[in-house]
């Protein structure tokens, strides 16, 4: 039987008796929907702010023109998920209760917490990895041909956009909707689908792009284990985890595998969404606004995902500290690298993995990953000249951009640490970093898709204005 024609996962199921989270969302839907009814009806007409020919042509910087649900981005003190700090939800949201010691909280808290608003019990998050877990055996036997079919060098974010953009095919929503069969009350219902079996297939997806690469033809490094969470099964998938389900390629002692599922749930974690104006999360809510379905919307927003200046630069970072490790002398000659870093900046090279278009001080997601190296420093990392050149770089570089004057925020952003730490255990392929970022990325861009389609928000169709147009209003010819 085609795996894509089973029925695995119903959404009415529960798991040992707890409500699951298409229940409590179906539950929050009016008022949530009054809420903001009542303010576009009450206060259609109250100014946001004053657009400036700066921003028209200057990436439409400081102009507050979208709305977006679960997440605000302060320049000052970083991302807040529904009001909370990165900090907050260490605090707040369940981890993974199998006896390991996870410090990290799961990514499916993160996903109940963006959908809802509302903080998970344990037993809620649990339910959640169990229904992904349920959920991505139903990956389509043609989605996975196709990606075995790729060539083994096509660039892993392209291989994840066509498969991702290959599951159009089953797409509840479009199948639907071709078929006449949705109102505009019901679109959220089957989008909601669509999206949660996106987030549940991307561990697979993501480790038969793996095998691909390292040219195991695309058969998986491990399995799925529906007993456990979705970044344990990232990990096993990219045969990166220490028991019988994966292929453990790089002999991590059970600590260290801890140590990376437990990085994998962090990394994943805190990238999953950081509003709505970044290129990745505006590209899926634009070609959503076309009425798309989530699979097609997404792979969008994974093309924007791919450029170096927004989650590609974590390629670029690791790049970038490699190449610098091999050319200086010495980890220990300060001078000699910051003389590199003001090359770079002379010859009108970005250093990758700094600065910010909204963030005006050190992004708080790097902050946390580079926790996670403190806390190893003295053992995991006291050898690995690559991390202890991306701590020194978190110094320096800053000092060098400020000399140099140029950026408004010389600080280093997320892309700096996270991918040379997954070197570290093991991955060394420097391409494939940005299809983690991606998986994570799935959860908040679709979350608001979802509540798109709750609130029945129209097609994305800003206003354009010519050069003719620009001088007229400046009053030159
Ligand atoms: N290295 C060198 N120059 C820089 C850097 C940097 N890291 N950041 C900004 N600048 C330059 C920028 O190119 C611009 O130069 P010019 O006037 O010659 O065009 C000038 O400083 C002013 O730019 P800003 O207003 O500070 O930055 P902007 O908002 O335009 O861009 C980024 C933001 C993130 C695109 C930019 O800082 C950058 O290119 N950083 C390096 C790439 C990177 O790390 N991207 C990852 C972002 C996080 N993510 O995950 O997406
Ligand atoms: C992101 O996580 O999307 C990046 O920090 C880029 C951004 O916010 O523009």
């Amino acid at each position: 039987m085609l795996r894509s024609t089973r029925r695995l996962y119903s959404h009415s199921s529960s798991y040992r008796g707890v409500k699951n989270l298409k229940t409590r969302l179906t539950e929050l839907i009016p008022e949530k929907k009054e809420e903001l009814l009542n303010i576009k009806s009450k206060f259609n007409n109250v100014k946001v702010g004053d657009i400036t020919i700066g921003s028209i042509i200057g990436g439409m910087r400081n102009n507050s023109s979208m709305f977006w649900q679960s997440t605000t981005l302060d320049p000052e003190t970083g991302i807040r998920f529904h009001g909370r700090t990165i900090e907050d939800c260490q605090k707040l949201l369940p981890k993974v209760k199998d006896g390991s010691k996870s410090n990290s909280f799961l990514p499916e808290s993160m996903l109940w917490l963006l959908m809802t608003s509302e903080i998970p019990t344990q037993d809620e998050a649990n339910s959640l990895s169990k229904e992904l877990a349920l959920r991505a055996k139903s990956l389509p036997q043609e989605t996975i041909k196709l990606l075995s079919d790729l060539p083994q060098d096509l660039h892993p974010m392209t291989q994840l956009v066509i498969g991702l953009a290959s599951l159009n095919k089953y797409s509840s929503f479009s199948n639907k909707y071709a078929s006449g069969q949705l109102g505009k009350e019901n679109y959220w219902d089957s989008t909601y689908e669509d999206a949660m079996n996106l987030i549940a297939y991307l561990p697979e997806i993501t480790g038969r792009i793996y095998s691909k690469i390292t040219g195991n033809g695309g058969e998986l490094l491990g399995v799925l284990n529906e007993d456990k969470d979705w970044s344990y099964n990232i990990c096993s998938m990219l045969g990166m985890v220490n028991s019988t389900d994966s292929s453990n390629r790089c002999n991590l002692t059970k600590s260290q595998s801890d140590d990376f599922i437990d990085l994998m749930r962090l990394y994943t974690g805190i990238h999953v969404d950081h509003e709505g104006g970044n290129v990745s999360a505006h590209a899926t809510h634009l070609v959503g606004s076309a009425l798309n379905d989530p699979f097609l919307s997404y792979s969008s927003g994974i093309l924007g995902l791919a450029g170096p200046l927004h989650g590609l630069a974590a390629q670029e970072v690791v790049r970038f500290l490699i190449q610098m490790n091999s050319e200086i002398t010495s980890i220990d000659d300060d001078q000699q690298i910051k003389d590199r870093l003001k090359n770079l900046l002379d010859s009108r090279k970005v250093i990758p993995g700094y600065g910010h278009a909204i963030l005006r001080k050190p992004d708080p997601r790097f902050n946390v990953m580079l926790d996670f190296v403190e806390k190893r420093k003295f053992t995991e990392f006291k050898d690995d000249d690559n991390i202890k050149l991306m701590q020194k770089l978190s110094t320096f570089a800053p000092q060098v951009l400020l000399e140099h004057g140029k950026t408004k925020n010389p600080y280093p952003n997320v892309d700096s640490a996270s991918g040379i730490i997954f070197y570290h255990y093991g991955l060394k392929e420097l391409l494939f970093f940005t299809v983690i970022f991606g998986c994570s990325r799935s959860m908040g861009p679709l979350t608001q898709l979802v509540w798109d389609r709750i609130y029945g928000l129209p097609i994305e169709r800003p206003k354009s204005v010519d050069i003719a147009q620009l001088k007229a209003l400046c009053k030159v010819n």
